[in-house]
């Protein structure tokens, strides 16, 4: 583990490298435990920068020898220690130096640099991970000529694969043999990736729109093979999509995936040779649900699209990794808006967003987009980066239009392509094409905080005139006291009586384009004409811009909004604002002792939607769940009590099962998926609708449903309705519940992926045993510490998704997550950190559990030595 200083780097540091390296020679051999690893790396001085010493980072290394041109270095002329290499008076000219370097790749816990994962060899090198391999200037802005020579006994690893194109393979003595692997492209260490192992491939091609023909192949473990094709499926739509929306093509002669089962993360884009946590690979019917589709559909996109947001166009610095997260998400998302349908896509992704990077954005933890300092970068993998990232692309797109965006990006690939750029330069792109200036824009790089913009309206039916005034803050957030106004994106449209959007006319004369309307400033009015009756307000549609949003909206405004917006994000937004005030309201009902109310207008509004045949079943299913916790006490803001908000949340559901139990029982039974399952987002949708249903009439109290669920769960042909059946039956189904978990275990034992899924939903039950049953399965046979699959399953999902039980009030939950976490920080760092931001809500709990969740926080902080990850977390949390 490091117990090195952490000390903060900083962006205004940032200087360039004083040594570029030209070529990597790599030649790696193999071994359980002494792998040895000889780097041959040409230097040439940087004409950019002054001459400086040669410093290579290094992390845990054991330097075997060392040569400077071909001749080994006196010992007085370097100075080694495992985490750095210095040769304080290199010559003054190009040189190479040849270093040896010794790892233990089965000793690797913490899944950087070279690992071992079931028996495979491989490697996970962003963010720093390259220089516990060897020796190195491991900075994203060394951009280099990889050759990788793999050597390994034959039967150990028949498989022997680096980034790029084979170039030589052939047999050596003793059982052991060797390939070669040349990657043309110059890219930055952290695309580095080698993969040794013993394993079965599913191979396919691909025709590039130049006409050249890509090898594509997956590679798994023995047996896996038929879990291959919709992974397989989804590169060759993404590599198409790429093409057609952005004019990329593929670069090298083979694409290559392979999927190993212990993963920090989902995935990682190495040149030619991506690496992927098997959750996001392996898919079938009948271990798979339709949502893991979608998941595998994105994330094999993502990782492909970085190819070019991220590998020909890399960072220049750990300070822009928006510049390829933020990019290449958006484009992701983009992809399977393309893919299924665009309403449903753009509600999914924003209610993620505001689970998570909202919570983020207002807790201890906020940091802008664009970070201006960090002590451990691989803390800064997060939603802010990601998704903020993605949405602060898309407001570029929604101000400038699909034309000019598309001019921008094609001009950030043509003068940046094979660099390493910073965020400035690409936000330039956009500004150049447009003549704009970005200045007030990137802000959004450099503030963090979500904007909060306050609506109020004033129609003049005499004057025929309507007022839009709107006013923003943007929050304080850590070493953020004061904000400046951002440059906000609102799609805004004027809906009449008769349910059409009106033509908008602005009083001074300004023109609406697309009905974008820009807030620049800290407060203004736009005036409309030719307004002559009270029209409904329909504004931010399809969430043009990452804010909270008060407006004077009335229910009865936003019950005709829900039933006529031509734009669904507003529809949907519409019913889940109504059902926001009623819970807030309930949740104080209930914390003061009284009965939570109903809202008759709100069932009206949902009975609506159900008999509704012109929308989409995906759409009626998300429409019909009701905000989340995590969402309600964000509104709430602060003195959140968690099992309040679960009553007045579980009083709605069960008020919705009740008052719509018949037509909700219609549904179930119409909407059957007729012939076999097929993952598709039409199917998808008529499944997740049917499901919803169920659940919903169970949460009712309908005893029937719980029959129904059982019967569902026995007879389903696929995951998505097992899984939804056996949720369902869980939550509400008592003894069924007990016997269908046990069922589905022997069903599934031995399919590490399937049992993640029953330790999740146990984790999840929000009842009062669920600690105890958790702390059990951190037991049993099928869990281990040492897989971040199975902790995130079992420990992050009672942690991040089980608001009662985590935040239990006798402290219980925090205790069990600290103790663990304890545990688990010197195996796997990262992921320790991960599940530490758990706690990033803390101060906004009521007192007797904040002041339970702090002590839990400092007994980490004092526990022991910790790795620079969990500490950095704790103390920001604890800041
Ligand atoms: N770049 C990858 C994600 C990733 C990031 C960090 C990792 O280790 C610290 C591993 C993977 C992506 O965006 O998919
Ligand atoms: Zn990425």
């Amino acid at each position: 583990m490091r117990t090195d200083i952490a000390h903060t780097i900083r962006l205004k540091d940032y200087l360039p490298p004083a040594w570029l390296v030209e070529t990597v020679h790599l030649d790696v051999s193999l071994h359980p435990s002494e792998t040895r690893v000889r780097a041959k790396l040409a230097f040439k001085p940087n004409p950019e920068s002054a001459s400086a010493p040669l410093v290579l980072d290094g992390d845990g290394l054991s330097l075997m020898s060392l040569k400077l041109d071909g001749a080994p270095l006196p010992a007085a002329n370097f100075v080694a220690s495992p985490n750095q290499l210095t040769i304080p008076q290199p010559p003054n000219g190009p040189f190479t130096l040849e270093i040896e370097t010794l790892v233990d790749p089965s000793a690797n816990t913490q899944l950087s640099g070279l690992y071992r994962s079931s028996d495979t060899y491989c490697t996970q090198c962003e963010a720093e991970g390259f220089r516990r391999i060897t020796y190195f200037p491991d900075r994203p802005d060394v951009m280099a000529v990889y050759t990788t020579r793999i050597e390994a006994d034959r039967q150990e690893a028949p498989v022997l694969l680096a980034n790029g194109n084979l170039v030589d393979s052939g047999a050596l003595d003793n059982g052991r043999h060797y390939a070669v692997w040349h990657d043309p492209h110059p890219k930055p260490s952290y695309l580095f990736a080698m993969v040794g192992g013993d394993l079965a491939c599913v191979e396919d091609s691909f025709r590039t729109m130049s006409g050249r023909d890509v090898t594509l192949r997956i590679y798994v473990e023995h047996g896996k093979q038929d879990r291959c094709a919709y992974a397989m499926d989804s590169l060759k739509r993404s590599m198409r999509w790429d093409e057609e929306a952005f004019g990329r093509e593929y670069d090298l002669d083979i694409f290559m995936i392979v999927a190993v089962s212990d993963f920090n993360m989902g995935a990682m884009e190495n040149k030619g040779l991506n690496v992927f946590n098997d959750k996001y690979v392996l898919a079938s019917a009948e271990t798979a649900t339709d949502a893991d589709f979608a998941h595998i559909e994105a994330v094999i996109a993502h990782e492909y699209f970085h190819n070019w947001t991220g590998n020909r166009i890399t960072c220049r610095d750990w300070f822009q990794l928006c510049l390829k997260e933020g990019l290449t998400v958006f484009r992701d998302h983009e992809f399977s808006s393309d893919m299924r349908s665009r309403p449903v896509k753009r509600i999914s992704d924003v209610r993620n967003l505001r689970a998570a990077q909202f919570i983020e954005d207002s807790g201890p933890l906020a940091h802008p987009v664009r970070p201006e300092a960090y002590k451990e970068i691989n803390n800064f993998y997060t939603t802010t980066i990601y998704e903020k990232g993605a949405e602060v692309v898309r407001m570029v797109h929604t101000l400038l239009g699909p034309e000019k965006f598309r001019a921008g990006m094609d001009l950030y690939f043509q003068r940046h392509d094979g660099e390493a750029a910073t965020v400035e330069q690409f936000i330039q792109c956009f500004a150049d094409v447009t003549g704009r200036d970005i200045a007030q824009f990137m802000l959004w790089y450099s503030q963090a905080g979500t904007p909060r913009v306050t609506v109020s309206t004033h129609h003049d039916a005499a004057a025929g005139t309507y007022a839009l005034s709107l006013k923003q803050a943007v929050p304080p957030t850590p070493n953020q006291p004061t904000k400046s106004p951002m440059v906000i994106p609102l799609v805004t449209g004027l809906i009449g009586p008769d349910g059409r959007d009106l033509p908008l006319v602005l009083a001074d004369g300004g023109v609406v384009r697309r009905g974008v309307l820009v807030l620049h400033e800290a407060e203004w009015t736009f005036t409309f004409t030719g307004i002559t009756e009270r029209p409904v307000l329909s504004i931010n549609r399809g969430f043009s811009a990452p804010i909270e949003l008060v407006t004077d909206l009335s229910n009865d405004d936003l019950a005709f909004l829900a039933a006529h917006d031509s734009d669904p994000f507003n529809r949907w937004q519409a019913l889940q604002t109504i059902s926001m005030r009623l819970l807030i309201e309930n949740v104080a009902s209930i914390r003061a002792g009284k009965a939570p109310r109903s809202d008759d207008k709100l069932m009206v509004a949902l009975a609506a939607l159900l008999e509704n045949p012109a929308l989409e079943p995906a759409f009626v299913a998300l429409a019909l769940v009701p905000p989340g916790e995590g969402d309600i006490a964000r509104e709430i803001g602060s003195d959140i009590d968690p099992d309040a908000i679960f009553q007045a949340r579980t009083a709605l559901r069960r008020e919705i099962g009740t008052r719509l139990g018949a037509a909700l029982s219609t549904l179930y039974e119409r909407l059957t998926v007729p012939g076999g399952y097929t993952p598709d987002a039409t199917s998808a949708g008529r499944r997740a609708l049917r499901n919803v249903a169920l659940d919903l009439m169970a949460a009712g109290g309908d005893a029937s449903a719980i029959t129904w669920a059982a019967r569902q769960y026995d007879a389903a042909d696929n995951m998505t309705d097992r899984m939804a059946a056996l949720a369902t039956l869980a939550l509400h189904g008592g003894p069924e519940g007990e016997r269908a978990l046990a069922d589905f275990y022997s069903r599934f034992e031995g399919d590490a992926l399937v049992i993640d899924k029953w330790f999740s939903l146990q984790a999840t039950i929000p009842q009062a045993d669920t600690l105890d049953k958790v702390r059990a399965l951190t037991k049993h046979a099928a869990f281990s510490f040492g897989n971040p699959n199975r902790v995130r399953a079992l420990i992050g999902a009672f942690a991040m998704s089980n608001v009662t039980q985590f935040n239990r009030a006798d402290g219980a939950g925090y205790d069990f997550l600290a103790e663990t976490l304890l545990a688990l920080d010197p195996k796997n760092p990262q992921v320790a950190a991960r599940m530490a931001t758990a706690f990033r809500t803390w101060r906004t709990l009521e007192e007797g559990r904040r002041g339970k969740a702090e002590a839990a926080l400092k007994r980490i902080k004092e526990g022991g030595e910790l790795s620079r990850d969990l500490a950095d977390i704790v103390e920001r949390a604890l800041a």
